[in-house]
């Protein structure tokens, strides 16, 4: 609420838009425009309603589980297509509302009742992927920093483009120890970079409780979109046999 305050527009010019999880809830927590969609499909319903409603501040919302696995192929697309609008995954590195499913940021060795001794995978970097699949503006942050992660939304929803911000929000219930968090998580020690390669390489390598922009770099928004001169009467018509 405080970055949509501070981005300066009312409510009736924001939409929300989700997919399915506790994270997914979002949209119903605020009095802007709200759709809360089916699983992983916040990015294309997001891009969409984006190219029809340009004038609309579009913000898609979701967790790990949701964006990073049935949502994943959406992610990467999204991501090179730049449509102007933010993605915000909150990440707590395990199916909340599946009750404790490990989800593809979930360290391949933690033990659960669904996976006995862990699945034994590596654990997705969203970052770099984000970076690789071409996200020009790509950051992270941590709900027990709220002023920062404040900022970062802000910054998020100010850049022109897709801007993906990956948040750290640990799951209380079946990840307590991710609570652990609130004294591990710092700032970045190095500024954003420009360079792709540089921030892929920054995003695999440094510390994963790492706070900041890792890459941004503004790039002209190309949408070809033409109008469409149908009706609904015609496009009915289309579907007589
Ligand atoms: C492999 C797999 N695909 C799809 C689903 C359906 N599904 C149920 S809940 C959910 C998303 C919830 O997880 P997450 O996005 O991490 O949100 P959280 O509840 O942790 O906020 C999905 C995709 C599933 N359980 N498992």
């Amino acid at each position: 609420m405080e970055a949509f305050s501070i981005v300066g527009r009312p409510p009736h010019e924001i939409a929300i838009v989700s997919g399915i999880g506790c994270s997914s809830r979002l949209p119903a927590y605020t009095k802007c425009y709200g759709f809360h969609g089916v699983h992983g499909r916040a990015l294309p319903f997001s891009v969409g309603l984006k190219m029809v409603r340009p004038d609309l501040e579009v913000v898609a919302v979701g967790g790990d589980g949701d964006g990073y696995s049935i949502g994943g192929n959406h992610f990467m697309h999204a991501c090179r297509r730049n449509i102007d609008m933010l993605y915000l995954v909150m990440d707590n590195r395990v199916y909340g509302m599946t009750k404790g499913q490990p989800s593809p940021t979930t360290e391949g060795d933690w033990d659960s009742q669904i996976a006995p001794g862990g699945t034994g995978l590596p654990s997705f970097n969203p970052l770099a992927v984000g970076l690789a699949a071409g996200a020009n503006f790509v950051a992270r942050g941590y709900v027990g920093d709220p002023i920062g992660l404040t900022n970062l939304i802000v910054e998020g929803i100010q850049f022109k483009g897709f801007a993906f911000l990956e948040v750290l929000s640990p799951c209380a219930i079946f990840r307590p120890e991710e609570i652990g968090w609130k004294a591990r998580a710092h700032s970045r020690k190095k500024p954003p970079s420009a360079d792709r390669a540089t921030a892929i390489a920054d995003a695999l390598n440094e510390d994963e409780l790492g706070l900041g922009v890792f890459f941004r770099r503004e790039q002209a928004i190309d949408v070809k979109r033409e109008k469409s001169t149908l009706t609904l009467a015609d496009i009915e018509r289309s579907f007589e046999i």
